[in-house]
């Protein structure tokens, strides 16, 4: 097995980065949680080296594969994913299909369609819907960690703080959902380039700030 694969136990979440002081905070009308702070991470690293239960795909609607992100799983996933997308019939913008993951680490591939930024009327609506399907396919499938691409920030031009603040945003409401409580353990957001990670340092502690015990403040009842 290669040496260079990541495990969610050697990610660190948004809670150790906190503890850690290895991430800033500002003000926020969100409600801390010392719970979903162990669950979040953001990183940047090569997707594909993810051993994770499904990494999210930014895929095209023909499902066919492409360049990217997408380039990079379907060729260290091997031919046979190429052969599964073909029978999926393709995939509606801000839908979301699941599949082996073959030659990856990982047990499956969530493929998700995002917003070309500049081609549609409601882009956001579209890169929610994304995140949304997504994580709503990984508990449908019993997947217990999921890494995210950063969707549409690539060829498809969608601003990075925008699409940080969406993904942010759109996960802190579906862990928050009683529905989902315990589904996921680790949600990672993995980015490739350092524009993405400036915009999770920024929009992440927006939706997931700092319990007080986090800060060292106290010894913390939160949860
Ligand atoms: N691991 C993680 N992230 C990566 C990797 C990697 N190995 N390689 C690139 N990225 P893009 P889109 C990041 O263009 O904008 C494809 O051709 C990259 O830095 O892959 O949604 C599809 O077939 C960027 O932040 O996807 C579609 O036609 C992010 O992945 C179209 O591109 C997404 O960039 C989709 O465009």
């Amino acid at each position: 097995m290669a040496s260079d694969l990541l495990s969610p136990a050697e990610i660190p979440t948004v809670g150790d980065l906190y503890r850690q002081k290895r991430l800033q905070h500002y003000h926020s009308q969100v409600e801390p949680s010392k719970t979903l702070n162990g669950i979040i991470s953001f990183i940047r690293n090569d997707i594909t080296k993810l051993k994770v239960d499904c990494i999210v795909n930014a895929a095209n609607s023909s499902l066919l594969g492409g360049g990217g992100v997408d380039g990079a799983i379907h060729r260290a996933a091997g031919e046979s994913l190429l052969a599964e997308c073909a029978a999926l019939d393709g995939c509606d913008p801000g839908d979301a299909k699941i599949t082996s993951a073959y030659e990856l680490p990982c047990k499956k591939v969530i493929h998700t369609v995002g917003p070309i930024y500049m081609h549609e009327d409601s882009p956001d609506q579209t890169l929610r819907s994304c995140y949304r399907r997504s994580l709503e396919v990984a508990v449908e499938n019993s997947m217990k960690s999921i890494a995210f691409a950063a969707i549409s920030t690539g060829v498809y031009r969608y601003p990075s703080d925008e699409a940080a603040e969406i993904a942010s945003e759109e996960t802190r409401k579906f862990l928050d959902m009683p529905v989902n409580n315990g589904k996921l353990e680790r949600v990672i957001f993995c980015n490739f380039v350092e524009k993405d990670m400036e915009s999770y340092e920024w929009k992440i502690p927006q939706f997931f700030p700092p319990t007080p015990e986090e800060l060292g403040q106290t010894n913390g009842t939160s949860t």
